[in-house]
């Protein structure tokens, strides 16, 4: 059976729930307050089987100015609306604001219908028409078929019926392929069984006995029951409203707003970039960075928003918008939602969600906004290949992508595959669907390469860098699956040669036969010369030997770990630098400080080499300088205590 749902909109006491009672023989006014003020308060929820065996979904939204956020609740996601107006009193305020509400959520398809004819003469009827024909002029009721009825004599409600089912015959069934998703509109505890969530289902599919998670909080819970339309069901569609019973939640840790979806498939958002319509009626200029109400489903949160591509928005215009909410929402793609103001509460504005996950972008960037630009325009398909191309040298995988877009799972698989196909994209991990896109995967290789070319320039000795240490130097994002698709890539393509389990790029020329042995004869130099070593360009000019290769020399003896470099300049050999610090430890330990002409007793060198050695031991922690003395850093004798 085909799923349809029908909300109503419409001024305080027009008539909507009557008519949702000729229709169907239910009061959906539960509440006591609602029964004893003769108002709606909240969402009243039933259906009705139509002649084309179409089952119609009812929800009946409350008229009253203080509960529009209840009606954007409601309406948030129906195919079909019901303007309802009573003919005695015409068009009102929340005829029109609701109007604007349903029309800022691209509402599919309606119908007016004018209630309470029974009181009224027949011209003035024709009046109210003219009037109602008015205020739908620009939008998708202009063409819409206008009734006439009285939910008291029934007159006209056979005839509501009719045209109801045609229009529901013309809604598209909706695919329960994609992300199961049901923001929630009621919750409620039943005795005997616990919590139970309703709400429309948005997509997708759910079935008895799965465990569903809800959002924001990410509390986890089983569906113990689940009904729609008051039957028990094994599985609800998209399209139906159900009732979901859970197992394992408290009530009070669920409330409106909240999304019941699968674990590990939506994830919530506090950054949202839209396209904001502001509405030609509001007061006055939108202001950067002002602070709004947000809906988006069955939620409302404190929004503030960044104009991206104007300093401020004119009532009548439109722009891209980044929304910084105070509290976390689920929203996707194509999302709509609507803004009403903070201070004088109205509807002000709506539009539709491009990116539920992006960046804090920078104003009147033009990048930016050709980004936003294709997300607003262009089909999922073209926003879902944005995103794989945006996604950076980490790479993307199919449960970002499908928080991204609005797009059955199959069919997301699908491009990626064919983009996999014309080599747009690469797998990093084929079971989670993790794909990285060609052009970061390509700037990721120039780092990698550029890395080993920065290393053989350091260390010409060397004969390469091991993986782990190549892996530090790139960034953080890249995984091990990642890293390992583009070494073995690299030695594929043989830029990069993997030998004695180093890498190195194939173009260098690495100079390990030191054919004039000068690695020895520095090592050698540099040890005769104690506390007092040559340096570099000494030794170059005693054997007349390029200074730059023999200080590469040097600067590999570091890395091997033969010398120790404490100055530019200035090395001394591990084995002499180990003696003085052992010695200095000793001293220090038996007469608690040194001043430097002690130390320079000590090593009997110049101040040349006695002063950057005494630094350095500073410098790396050894000691501790206080005034002309040092001493050892941590007290040596709490340790000595500490000792058995
Ligand atoms: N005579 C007459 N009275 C009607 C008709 N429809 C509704 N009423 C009366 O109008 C009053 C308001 O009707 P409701 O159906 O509660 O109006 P509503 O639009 O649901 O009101 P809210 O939900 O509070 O916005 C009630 O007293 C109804 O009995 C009608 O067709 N003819
Ligand atoms: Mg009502």
């Amino acid at each position: 059976m085909k799923h349809v749902i029908l909300g109503t909109a419409g001024h305080i006491d027009h008539g909507k729930t009557s008519l949702v009672k000729a229709l169907t023989g239910v009061d959906t006014d539960r509440l006591k307050e609602e029964k004893e003020r003769g108002i709606t308060i909240e969402l009243g929820f039933t259906f009705l089987d139509l002649p084309s065996r179409i089952r119609l979904g009812i929800i009946d939204v409350p008229g009253h100015e203080k509960f529009v956020k209840h009606m954007v609740a409601g309406v948030w996601g129906i195919d079909l609306v019901a303007l309802v107006i009573a003919a005695d009193e015409g068009v009102m305020p929340q005829t029109r604001e609701h109007l604007d509400i349903c029309r800022l959520l691209r509402v599919k398809k309606g119908l007016v219908v004018l209630t309470k004819i029974d009181l009224l003469d027949r011209e003035l009827l024709e009046l109210v028409k003219e009037e109602v024909t008015e205020i739908v002029q620009d939008t998708f009721l202009k063409n819409a078929p206008i009734l006439a009825v009285s939910s008291v004599t029934r007159e006209g409600i056979p005839q509501l019926l009719s045209a109801l089912d045609l229009l529901s015959q013309e809604i598209k069934e909706r695919s329960s392929e994609g992300l199961f998703r049901l923001p929630i509109d009621r919750v409620f505890t039943m005795k005997g069984f616990g919590t139970v969530v309703t709400g429309t289902m948005i997509s997708g599919n759910l079935s008895l006995g799965e465990t569903v998670q809800i959002l924001p909080s990410g509390s986890e819970g089983k569906v113990r029951n689940l009904q729609v339309y008051g039957r028990s069901v094994e599985k609800a569609v998209a399209g139906e409203r159900a009732a979901v019973n859970l197992q394992g939640v408290e009530t009070s840790a669920v409330e409106r707003g909240d999304v019941l979806t699968r674990p590990n498939t939506l994830s919530p958002t506090q950054l949202i970039d839209a396209y904001l319509e502001y509405l030609s009626d509001a007061p006055r200029p939108l202001k950067h960075r002002t602070k709004q109400r947000f809906h988006v489903g069955t939620s409302l949160v404190n929004a503030s928003i960044f104009l991206l591509d104007r300093e401020a928005l004119a009532p009548g215009e439109s722009g891209f918008v980044q929304l910084r909410l105070e509290r976390p929402v689920v929203a996707l793609h194509q999302d709509r939602f609507v803004i009403r103001g903070s201070s004088a509460i109205q509807t002000i504005g709506g539009g539709v969600i491009l990116d539920g996950h992006p960046d804090k972008h920078r104003r009147f960037s033009s990048s930016v906004i050709a980004d936003l630009s294709l997300l607003k325009d262009g089909t999922s398909e073209q926003a879902l290949r944005q995103h794989i191309h945006h996604s950076g040298t980490g790479g993307i995988t199919l449960e970002d992508l499908l928080n991204r877009v609005e797009m059955p799972p199959g069919d997301v698989q699908s491009i990626i595959r064919q983009m996999e196909g014309r080599g747009d994209l690469l797998f990093i991990d084929p079971e989670k669907l993790k794909v990285i896109a060609k052009g970061p995967y390509q700037v990721l290789r120039g780092m990698a390469l550029a890395q080993l070319g920065e290393f053989h320039q350091r260390f010409p000795m060397k004969f390469g860098l091991s993986k782990e240490e190549l892996r530090t130097k790139l960034p953080p994002e890249v995984d091990v699956k990642l890293f390992q698709i583009l070494i073995s890539e690299l030695i594929q393509s043989k830029e990069v040669v993997l030998e004695k389990d180093k890498l190195r790029l194939s173009g260098h020329h690495f100079s390990s036969v030191d054919e004039k042995g000068l690695a020895k004869r520095v090592e050698a130099a540099v040890l005769k010369g104690g506390l007092q070593p040559p340096s570099s360009k000494e030794l170059s000019e005693e054997w007349s030997e390029s200074e730059g290769e023999v200080r590469a020399i040097f600067e590999h003896l570091v890395h091997e770990g033969v010398l120790v470099r404490i100055k530019s300049e200035i090395y001394f050999h591990h084995v002499s630098f180990e003696s003085l610090r052992e010695q200095l430890v000793t001293y220090l330990k038996s007469h608690r400080e040194i001043t430097t002409p002690q130390f320079k007793e000590m090593t009997k060198a110049s101040r040349k080499y006695a002063i950057p050695l005494i630094e350095y031991f500073d410098q790396i922690k050894l000691t501790l300088r206080l005034g002309e003395k040092r001493v050892l850093r941590g007290s040596s004798q709490n340790t000595e205590k500490k000792l058995p």
